[in-house]
């Protein structure tokens, strides 16, 4: 019998979650107040002429274990003065020990847009974010094409940007045919966590148009500049961020 990987395992604890949420509040009132909450621009802010670095708050998780118990405040604050374009937070409660009230810290005490980071499975969880975020993260293997393009549009009707993550060229397919104006590769494969920079590179050619994040395993300086010289736009860092924050600064270019 073969074992469930973290992510099947991720994705139905998400999926149970959703349906608290659904049975907590209705569709109608989550998509009202996501309209109202004003967001701050993820995509431009990915734009600069240099590399971007979107440094994430992420106290454990599956790969590393415990990583560092922060104030997500502060640490938040912290990113920016080091010159973060971006923030990304993990609000997964188990394997990640995050927290939607982490995500609102963080994004109170900055003025930098702010991504949520789980394991979104349902369009409940998408409009959740856009009542306190200003992106969301679609993971691509989560998704058949008709369910990944239904959750962009939705996630662009209420102001979030979606960063759709993908891992090969299957995935990147789907996110170009999504709709996806910013995509997220991740150099992590999350089905056994090995690490390798050659999957942005390899795969950073077929996304020409869409604004690219290097996601995972970047950590350090040398490797930011890889990721920028195979064409990243931005590079997502958590490990190496949350154990050392000054490198933010001398990524960010
Ligand atoms: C950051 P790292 O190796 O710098 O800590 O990785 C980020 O890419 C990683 O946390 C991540 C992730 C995810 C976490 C990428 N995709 C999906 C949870 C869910």
């Amino acid at each position: 019998m073969s074992r469930a990987t973290v992510l099947e395992e991720l994705a139905a604890a998400a999926l149970l979650r959703a349906g608290e949420l659904r049975e907590g509040t209705d569709l109608d009132t989550l998509y009202q107040e996501a309209l109202l909450f004003e967001k701050r621009d993820f995509a431009a802010a990915l734009g600069n002429p240099g590399l971007s670095v979107v440094s994430e708050i992420k106290r454990a998780s599956p790969s590393a274990g415990a990583i560092r118990e922060v104030d997500p405040a502060e640490w938040g604050g912290g990113y920016q003065r080091e010159g973060a374009s971006c923030l990304s937070v993990l609000t997964e409660p188990d394997r990640f020990k995050g927290s939607l009230e982490d995500l609102d810290a963080a994004r109170n005490n900055t003025t930098i847009p702010v991504i949520r980071k789980d394991f979104t499975v349902d369009e409940a969880q998408v409009l959740e974010a856009g009542t306190r975020a200003d992106a969301v993260l679609l993971i691509a293997a989560l998704f058949d094409a008709a369910t990944l393009a239904r959750y962009v549009s939705l996630a662009v009707e209420v102001g979030l940007t979606p960063l759709v993550e993908i891992h090969d060229e299957e995935e990147a397919d789907l996110a170009l045919e999504s709709g996806a104006r910013v995509i997220g590769v991740n150099n992590r494969n999350l089905k056994d966590f090995t690490v390798d920079l050659g999957t942005f590179e390899r795969l950073a050619p077929k996304l020409a148009g869409a604004t690219l994040v290097a996601e995972s395993g970047v950590r350090t300086v040398e490797d930011a500049r890889r990721m920028r010289d195979a064409g990243a736009d931005a590079v997502l860092v958590g490990e190496a961020a949350m154990r050392n924050p000054e490198l933010v600064a001398r990524m960010a270019s």
